[in-house]
């Protein structure tokens, strides 16, 4: 019998972006003039910098569909590959993850990848804890700001930045445009899923960057899911860096 597959495209304004890249930029230029707090703690910014993944820019279309058979996703010079998530011990991770990314028209498009036996997806809204279900998670760190990016298996996100390592505020939109494809039922156990993916399109604009070749941000991207039997697995890469291919 043909699996039941079942596409969730949710296209996300692009909103407030420059609210937030403000106070990001009001930080700098408030360091450069002497007038931050030195009591703030340090950022958590590429503290780790052994990996880092060459971005390539786009060389063909993408369309956000959920399926990476697009040209900007197969023709050679293809997207930069993170490999296998792994464990923190470096294990390969179990079920598989993995990710690929490129860049360009003034976007981050980012390939997610999800084997999974039983996809549950947290029934939240938009900015709701979608972490309580099979969610991935990604992460952009430039200038004392750090940015997550959470989706899941429907394709809901919730976004938030924190500021030099205070607490996460919510209200930040990364405007990012999601699809994905689901090969299973969603919060059925009773049954065997296959895989779930992620394409999705993040405007620069929204991680403050300019889109140039040689551009650096600090990244990581995990995945975390619950299996049939109610055990819980986080795997990832990074944290290391991203860099536009020049
Ligand atoms: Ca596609
Ligand atoms: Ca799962
Ligand atoms: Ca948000």
């Amino acid at each position: 019998m043909e699996r039941p597959r079942r596409r969730n495209t949710a296209l996300l304004a692009i909103v407030a972006a420059l609210v937030v890249a403000g106070g990001c930029a009001r930080l700098r230029l408030a360091r450069r003039l002497g007038s931050a707090k030195s009591t703030a703690p340090p950022p958590r910014v590429d503290d780790a910098r052994g990996s880092r993944l060459i971005v390539p820019h786009l060389t063909g279309a993408i369309v956000l569909d959920g399926d990476t058979d697009d040209p900007g996703w197969t023709s050679s010079g293809g997207p930069a590959r993170t490999g296998p998530f792994a464990l923190p011990t470096g294990a390969p991770g179990r079920p598989y993850s993995d990710a690929r990314i490129v860049w360009g028209d003034g976007h981050l498009y980012v390939a997610l990848y999800a084997a999974d036996e039983d996809i549950r997806s947290a029934v939240e809204p938009h900015d709701g804890p979608l972490w309580l279900g099979d969610s991935f998670r990604l992460v952009f760190a430039r200038d004392a700001c750090e940015r997550t990016i959470d989706v899941s298996p429907t394709g809901t996100v919730t976004d938030a930045v924190r500021r030099a390592g205070g607490s996460f505020d919510y209200s930040w939109e990364s405007g990012a445009h999601v699809s994905t494809e689901v090969d299973g039922t969603v919060n059925v156990s009773s049954d065997a899923d296959e895989e779930w993916a992620v394409e999705m399109a993040i405007p620069l604009d929204s991680l403050e960057m300019r889109g140039e070749p040689g551009e650096v941000t600090g990244f990581s991207v995990r995945r975390c899911d619950t299996a049939k039997d109610g055990s819980r697995t986080c795997a990832g890469w990074g944290t290391g860096e991203l860099e536009f291919a020049r």
